[in-house]
């Protein structure tokens, strides 16, 4: 008799600190979501800048993704937002969520407080910021060589208290790791994130102490995004939903002015396509 091989069956998951529900995102709610996604124009980052330059154990470098972000933009080069020292001009007012973000947002939300303990959500919480990453992989122009970059290596997000992340495409193997990055066997869970599902995860194991990173995304199903990404075949897309306090939000013109030159170019490439950045740009 032959032993029928099967993926793991989809299952909710639920610890201490994490809650994952492998199909929360309805189907009316991901064709709606979907069509948004092809009104934005994401853009390719580089991770530092003139006025912060590469430390010496790095090198200037591009993001392994086009990115973009909601409620405020935390641009690559500003260092991102970084509690308890690093608030301080890295969060520039960006778009609001389209209404059926916000509305599923404020359901993660409730579905946030009943998971995860009351300590871990710090007061006036609420999920103001999102981070978009596009997977796939990026096609040289001339060649037509394609490189896959569809991976996120050992990070923590800084923002306090849980984040919520929803995902859709092809599936994501996501790991939360202990200690150093080289450290062998230093995984203390792992699963797979499906098309349409949530994953929120706080308090001081997933949240605080560990790291969490994408080994890998799936490419089996070859059945790419269209979306207004020039060489680049999206595979995956995941929304991750934080916090940042209001008075850390800054608007792009009171940046100081070597962050505004910083960022300059890239505030330019999303005026192209954006009533809120065009605005941004004349605004004194
Ligand atoms: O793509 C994911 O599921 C995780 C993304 C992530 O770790 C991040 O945006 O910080």
């Amino acid at each position: 008799m032959s032993i029928q091989k099967s993926r793991p069956k989809k299952e909710i998951i639920k610890k201490d600190g994490l809650f994952y529900h492998p199909s929360f995102v309805k189907r009316s709610e991901r064709i709606e979501i979907l069509d948004w996604l092809k009104t934005i124009h994401p853009i390719w980052e580089m991770r530092y800048s003139e006025h912060n330059p590469p430390p010496e154990a790095d090198e200037q470098r591009q993001l392994l993704r086009p990115v973009y972000w909601l409620g405020n933009w935390q641009f690559a080069c500003l260092n991102y937002y970084h509690p308890p020292k690093g608030i301080h001009n890295r969060c520039v007012t960006g778009e609001d969520y389209p209404p059926v973000l916000k509305k599923m947002i404020e359901t993660v939300e409730g579905i946030t407080k009943t998971q995860i303990k009351k300590h871990d959500i710090p007061k006036g919480w609420k999920l103001n910021t999102c981070l978009i990453n596009f997977y796939g992989s990026s096609i040289d122009p001339l060649t037509g060589k394609k490189n896959d970059t569809a991976r996120v290596g050992d990070h923590k997000d800084f923002e306090l208290g849980p984040v919520a992340s929803i995902s859709f495409g092809e599936r994501a193997f996501f790991q939360f790791v202990m200690g150093k990055k080289d450290l062998k066997n230093n995984v203390i869970f792992e699963q797979w994130l499906d098309d349409s599902s949530l994953q929120i995860f706080g308090g001081d194991l997933y949240k605080d102490r560990a790291f969490h990173r994408i080994q890998r995304v799936e490419n089996k199903l070859k059945n790419y995004f269209d979306l207004n990404v020039t060489n680049f075949e999206t595979r995956r897309i995941n929304f991750t939903f934080r916090y940042v306090p209001a008075e850390h939000i800054i608007d792009y013109h009171k940046l100081p002015d070597n962050q505004q030159s910083d960022t300059l170019a890239y505030m330019k490439m999303l005026a192209e396509n954006s009533l809120h950045f065009r605005r941004a740009l004349i605004k004194k």
